[in-house]
């Protein structure tokens, strides 16, 4: 019988991305899984249902569901996708407010039940949001990491698939940048088994790609109608979770703290992350052309300008 370590991960908000990052990290086999929101009964009822899939599905995990942050107790990681959606009359600036107090509360518990977890924030605006983690955490900045780029670049791999009809597993991309509007795709970056994609496809259709992959996020939404996207993005984030706890060394996109790389300082950005068992355990300096560095730039002022209204608000 294997004597080898259990894993313990915690998914903060069993919301749609929180429930959906919970079954993907069973599927995958983890390790056990606690699903903790304020909704009473919520939680418990889809670790149950989880648990109960566990026979069919071929998997070991078990899924707790809970409203008490004890139970969060010795997690390895933590997964935070609470928070609360744009309500009508709602401003951006209010949304982050309530947010960033979300954050705080929750970081608080994370702090006391789970001091040494490796935390994935997931809750936009993202950016933001993971700097906010970080203060309100306290933790070194390896262990606190968002997600976005991996989702960002996941569907643009899978758009340059559609558009060459090739498998997806053949197409490597890179999104950089914050997540949203002023996302830095990077075609120069972009492979389809080793071949660039600009030896495959016209300035147009890539052009075309980029922008799809730019307003992704918003293409659900509008289908939808109710709520955003969430498996791509729950798989996103239990990506992340099984490349800190088998210790892979993943290069990955994701939201980490910079200190100086590509011009930046004090501000969580999407950059090329090299993810194990440390967290975030080296960051990747590509070579950007000047209007791809600029766009980066300009993307970490969009993530400045939040952080400051948080400031501003002493929510920091
Ligand atoms: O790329 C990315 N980073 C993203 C981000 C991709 C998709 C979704 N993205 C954001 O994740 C989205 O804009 C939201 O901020 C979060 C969660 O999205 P989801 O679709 O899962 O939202 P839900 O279904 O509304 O779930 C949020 C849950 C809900 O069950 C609330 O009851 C719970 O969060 N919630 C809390 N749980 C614990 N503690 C507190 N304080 C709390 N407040 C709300």
């Amino acid at each position: 019988m294997s004597t080898g370590k259990r894993f313990k991960i915690a998914c903060i908000g069993a919301g749609n991305v929180g429930a959906a990052a919970a079954q993907y990290c069973a599927e995958m086999d983890l390790g056990d899984i606690v699903l903790t929101d304020i909704v009473e009964g919520m939680p418990q009822g889809k670790a149950l249902d989880l648990t109960q899939a566990g026979p069919i599905r071929g998997y070991n995990a078990m899924v707790q569901g809970t409203n008490d942050y004890k139970d969060i107790e010795g997690s390895d990681v933590v997964i935070i996708t609470a928070g609360l959606p744009r309500q009508p009359g709602m401003s951006r600036l209010d949304l982050l407010e309530k947010n960033a107090n979300i954050m705080g509360d929750i970081c608080g518990n994370v702090n006391t039940y789970a001091p040494n977890s490796t935390v994935i924030i997931v809750t936009n605006p993202l950016d933001v949001m993971t700097y906010a983690a970080f203060k309100k955490l306290g933790f070194p900045p390896e262990r606190v990491v968002g997600m976005a780029g991996c989702l960002d670049s996941a569907r643009m791999r899978a758009f340059v698939a559609m558009e060459l009809n090739t498998s997806m597993k053949n197409v490597d991309t890179m999104v950089l940048g914050s997540h949203g509007d002023t996302m830095v795709p990077l075609p120069q970056y972009t492979t389809v088994s080793g071949i660039p994609i600009t030896r495959l496809l016209s300035q147009d259709r890539i052009d075309a790609i980029v922008e799809r992959t730019r307003k992704g996020g918003g293409e659900i939404v509008s289908l939808l109608k109710t709520g955003s996207a969430y498996y791509a993005p729950a798989a996103s984030a239990a990506r992340m979770a099984q490349a800190i706890i088998r210790d892979e060394k993943q290069l990955l996109p994701c939201s980490a703290l910079l200190n100086g790389q590509y011009g930046l300082e004090d501000v969580y950005i999407g950059v090329p992350v090299r993810l194990g068992k440390g967290g975030v355990e080296g960051i990747l300096e590509l070579d950007l052309s000047q209007d791809e560095l600029k766009a980066l730039q300009e993307s970490a002022e969009e993530v400045r300008t939040g952080i400051k209204s948080l400031q501003d608000m002493n929510a920091l």
